[in-house]
């Protein structure tokens, strides 16, 4: 457990820390001289519990708010300390206020310099704070007099934290591992050692991590969790880690993050549900200029209110917060924001969307989409945003911006109704409705062709895919028409589909000039006549001969490879099986026109023809002299 003290300046924090702990929390030379917290300070101590209690012991002056809001940041208990003789002060309030918008239950209230006043007063003053914590998530919080001087009420105090440490229930683990580092400093002959709370999943000695934004890679050497040292840590506990890595050119500091690889994901525009304060000294505007207090980080931004075009002092909305630099976020992750002119405390909220904010989206979707993941229940946030979200959603994208672990991510999509695909180690997701819609209407497009194009044998693939994108994510629309081709509801020949039932119908003409050059190009196997040779062969004019392959390839029983070469599609699909078979061979997926070359023994020139084909009808894609395919 990690309890942080709160409150104005001077009401006896840190000698209360003291009286606790035993430790000073003021360790800077300039504290010292001044008798003032300047900075956060760290101490531990055995409340009876498994682990030791971690004191986070703030500074209350106003100047300092910096830094008392990157010692908050990951706390379980709050701490407020009020002396009995001063009573609530602006620094009690702002302190207050911040505790409530990080969303922090648990806490306890400390009536210092109980010696100095009398039980009436004390009253006064506790009577006082009942009202001023009533609207607050801290409305429960008890209130203990007490004088560190004396140490009258001192043990009762330790007696409370200690029985809220064990009625506590222990973090959650899941997820990916996130520290926010609030301090950095090297140790001869030991290296780097980062020290922050953890706000998610679970590190080991060993594990590979990124120091983040800057995605530096880092091993860890060893670790002390809550002042001791262990082989793993995690949620819940303030953690120093040494870091191995290449470390010489990188600047880590307060706000820098270590995390594991898979949530180093910096965004600079989040989504958000903004609060205003109810004392705020005006409306917040449009592109309002803020401070972000962000896990220990501190950020400038502007707001883009999405709903009016101003928030009053407190009002509740969606907005955006455009960051200065790339910072890291999760959803339901809490901030604090300030003015940037008068430095205050404004307001705050939750992080609810890191996902889509840089993305160009219509302002009502996005409201829609942040009120289906303002949910609290992960079950029912993605199903409301499948609702929104009818061409689907990277499923890979949610899991990770909730940072939740293999085992809950398995049972979220037994849970929720929802078609999943996974094409190359990418997850898209489509509402069981939509998806059902979604082969519908491929059907009903191959369907319609076919009315329209009795003639023909069926309709481009490409052209279905191209109808359906606007209706579906790309690898969603691909995925419905194979699971119609497994389920023999559509036949694939060639490029084309169409439905198991459909004959095309010829001109009897055609029909026997078509079987003529059919049985020219078979025998000729991936290396087909020109059209030239086609005409010597039929006795044909060219010309007559050119008008006739391209009308016949229009309707599908030829394709046209280049200028004058038509194939049948039987030797496209061989030509693209040989691609397909070099790509998944070659360790990047990729290959070269002579690899092409050598594998088919088609020569040189129709090879070039046949690789520019390839990558027209969407089979390849050519970058640097190498292609891959396309999907
Ligand atoms: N009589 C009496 N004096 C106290 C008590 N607690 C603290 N003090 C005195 O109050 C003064 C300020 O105490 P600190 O603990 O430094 O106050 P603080 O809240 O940490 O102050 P900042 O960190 O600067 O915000 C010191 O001179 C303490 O000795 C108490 O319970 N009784
Ligand atoms: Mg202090």
């Amino acid at each position: 457990m990690i309890v942080a003290t709160a409150g104005h300046v001077d009401h006896g924090k840190t000698t209360l820390v003291r009286a606790l702990t035993g430790v000073d929390t003021d360790r800077l030379p300039e504290e010292k001289a001044r008798g003032m917290s300047i900075d956060i300070g760290f101490a531990y101590a055995d409340l009876g519990g498994a682990q030791l209690v971690g004191f986070v012991d703030v500074p209350g002056h106003e100047r300092f708010l910096r830094n008392m809001l990157a010692g908050v940041a990951a706390i379980d208990f709050a701490l407020l300390v009020v002396a009995a003789d001063d009573g609530v002060m602006p620094q009690t309030r702002e302190h207050l206020a911040v505790l409530d918008l990080l969303g922090i239950r648990l806490g306890a209230v400390a009536l210092t310099k109980a010696d100095r006043v009398d039980a009436s007063r004390i009253a006064g003053v506790t009577r006082e704070l009942h009202a001023l914590l009533a609207p607050t998530c801290l409305r429960d919080a008890p209130s203990f007099p007490l004088s560190s001087t004396t140490g009258v009420g001192i043990d009762a105090l330790r007696r409370h934290l200690g029985a809220a440490q064990q009625g506590r229930a222990a973090r959650s683990r899941d997820g990916n591992f996130r520290l926010a580092i609030d301090r950095s400093f090297s140790v001869a002959g030991a290296g780097l050692v980062v020290t922050g709370a953890v706000l998610s999943g679970s590190v080991q000695e060993g594990d590979a991590l990124l120091l983040s934004p800057a995605g530096v890679s880092v091993r860890v050497r060893g670790i002390h969790a809550q002042d001791r040292p262990v082989a793993s840590a995690g949620a819940g506990m303030r953690c120093a880690l040494n870091l191995a890595g290449d470390l010489k050119r990188v600047d880590v500091s307060r706000g820098d993050w270590v995390v594991a690889a898979a949530a180093h994901a910096p965004v600079s525009r989040i989504d958000v549900r903004l609060r205003l304060l109810a004392d705020a000294d005006r409306p917040l505007a449009h592109w309002a200029p803020v401070q972000v207090h962000l896990g220990a980080a501190s950020l400038s931004a502007n707001v883009v209110l999405l709903q009016d075009r101003t928030l009053a002092p407190g009002a509740q909305a969606y907005a955006q917060l455009a960051l200065e630099r790339p910072a890291l976020a999760m959803h339901g992750d809490r901030f604090v924001l300030r003015s940037q002119s008068g430095q205050r405390v404004i307001g705050g909220g939750v992080v609810i969307d890191t996902t889509a904010a840089g993305r160009r989206i219509a302002r009502p979707l996005r409201l829609a989409r942040l009120s289906a993941l303002d949910r609290g229940e992960v079950g029912k946030a993605l199903a409301a945003l499948l609702e929104v979200e009818t061409a689907g959603i990277v499923l890979d994208e949610f899991v990770l911006a909730r940072n939740l672990s293999e085992p809950q991510a398995a049972s979220l999509r037994q849970s929720v109704e929802m078609q999943v695909v996974t094409v190359g180690g990418s997850t898209h997701a489509m509402h069981s409705r939509g998806w059902r819609s979604l082969q519908d209407r491929a059907l009903a497009l191959v369907e319609a062709w076919h009315a329209q194009h009795p003639d023909s044998l069926g309709i481009a693939e490409s052209l279905v895919l191209g109808q359906l994108r606007g209706e579906a994510l790309a690898p969603l629309a691909r995925a419905a028409v194979r699971a119609l081709l497994e389920q023999g509801a559509l036949v694939r020949d060639g490029l084309l589909l169409r439905l198991p039932g459909h004959r095309a119908e010829l001109a009897e003409q055609d029909g026997a000039l078509l079987a003529q050059v059919v049985a020219l190009l078979q025998p000729a196997g991936l290396r087909p006549p020109i059209v030239g040779e086609l005409a010597a062969a039929l006795a044909m004019e060219r010309a007559a001969l050119m008008a006739f392959l391209e009308r016949i390839g229009r309707l599908g029983y030829l394709e046209q490879i280049a200028s004058n070469r038509y194939f049948l599609p039987q030797t496209v699909t061989a030509l693209a099986a040989i691609a397909l078979s070099l790509a998944q061979e070659s360790a990047h997926g990729e290959f070269d026109a002579a690899s092409y070359r050598n594998r088919s023994g088609i020569g040189r020139n129709l090879t070039v023809e046949v690789l520019e084909y390839l990558d027209r009808a969407g089979y390849t894609r050519y970058a640097n002299g190498r292609r891959r395919m396309a999907q």
